[in-house]
């Protein structure tokens, strides 16, 4: 008798151990199938957002504009048109640090001077080298530091060929170009 039951339990427990194991693996298969539905069901509302944004979006410039640790950005043009809303993304793609390689973007308004601007600009660190109340830009950026990204939006002003640039100390001479509203 004692034999019998002995073996009788260790059946019944290996039973339940099967029943235990297979449970697991069957739980395991549906937690990991939940997740990949999880997963999927982001992207396809994703892409419906951004094809509704695209159609909504056709009077705004979209500009990106990068800028580097070589004090250089990647567009020396950019042309919107009049009445556009622009937005205006800079991303600084170097790993350098906000107080040795600091990018901003500053569109100046028609006519001023460029050296003069920046000669002015670069006394004002402590504002991220943007003159507070200047009546000589039309929209800016803030200033950023390697890996940080920042994106701005404001109305094209009327055509013209206007200049944009960065106003960090000695960046000037690498770091401008033509803002072209046609
Ligand atoms: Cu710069």
């Amino acid at each position: 008798m004692y034999y019998l039951s002995a073996i009788t339990k260790l059946h019944v427990m290996k039973f339940f151990k099967y029943l235990l194991v297979s449970l697991f693996t069957f739980m395991l298969v549906i937690a990991c199938g939940g997740e990949e539905k999880k997963k999927e069901e982001p992207k396809k509302v994703k892409i419906g957002v951004q094809k509704e944004i695209k159609k909504k979006d056709d009077n705004v410039a979209n500009v990106v504009l990068t800028a580097n640790d070589s004090m250089q950005y990647n567009k020396k043009e950019i042309r919107v048109k009049s009445g556009q809303k622009v937005k205006l993304t800079l991303r600084h793609i170097g790993r350098m640090d906000i107080n040795e390689m600091g990018h901003n973007f500053i569109l100046l308004k028609l006519n001023v001077n460029a050296d003069e601007f920046v000669a002015k600009a670069a006394t004002e660190q402590a504002n991220g080298y943007i003159p507070k109340d200047s009546p000589d830009i039309i929209a800016h950026t803030k200033l950023i530091g390697g890996g940080e990204i920042t994106v701005i939006e404001f109305d094209a002003p009327e055509p013209g060929v206007y200049q944009f640039l960065c106003s960090f100390p000695a960046h000037y001479a690498t770091m401008h170009g033509k803002f072209i509203v046609e």
